[in-house]
């Protein structure tokens, strides 16, 4: 299968732990979790792309200039139709939503339309979970935003998604 790439925010290893351990008690038995290395939080999805889009990705990505910042994550939730548990911000702040305004608008310069449906901020912690009950993580988890990644996802593999590159956001 060809591979798909999106731009995303990875944990560290230390807000990957902490994540980690918040959600070990919400997963249900029968849920596929994720691998703790695919853990992310997706900001623009991109699809198949050849090496000249790639390219293009990578300029606008090198391009951008956002400041780093922090995420609070407070929340479990559950996409009934993909099966998806996850957890995530109940706020995204502006600077990450301004972040990903300015990624959008790069990209169509690469011929990638911009994402029409609204933006759910959430990292896949569980696939395979038909029903899900449960708002709050037992203790909110602050995720200290410092860089971007342009990855893709290897079919068949695990961990599942490979980070191409990586963009220091400012300090
Ligand atoms: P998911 O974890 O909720 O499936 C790589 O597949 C990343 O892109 C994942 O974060 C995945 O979200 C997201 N993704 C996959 N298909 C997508 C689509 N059609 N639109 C938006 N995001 C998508």
């Amino acid at each position: 299968m060809a591979e798909r790439w999106f731009l995303a925010l990875w944990p560290d290893a230390r807000t990957r732990d902490a994540l980690v351990c918040q959600t070990a008690g919400a997963l249900p038995e029968a849920a596929r979790p994720t691998h703790p290395a695919d853990l992310h939080l997706t900001l623009v999805f991109l699809g198949e792309l050849d090496a000249g889009r790639v390219a293009c990705v990578e300029a606008v990505a090198e391009a951008v200039s956002a400041p780093a910042f922090e995420l609070e994550i407070d929340r479990l939730g559950h996409f009934t139709r993909s099966r998806v548990l996850w957890c995530g911000p109940s706020c995204t702040p502006e600077v990450a939503q301004t972040l990903i305004g300015s990624l959008q608008s790069g990209l169509e310069g690469c011929g990638i339309a911009p994402e029409r449906r609204s933006f759910r901020p959430h990292l896949t912690l569980a696939r395979k979970v038909s029903r899900y009950q449960g708002h709050a993580l037992p203790e909110v988890v602050i995720w200290p935003v410092r860089e971007l990644v342009l990855a893709f996802g290897v079919s068949g593999s695990r961990p599942r998604y490979r980070a191409h590159r990586r963009w220091r956001l400012s300090v």
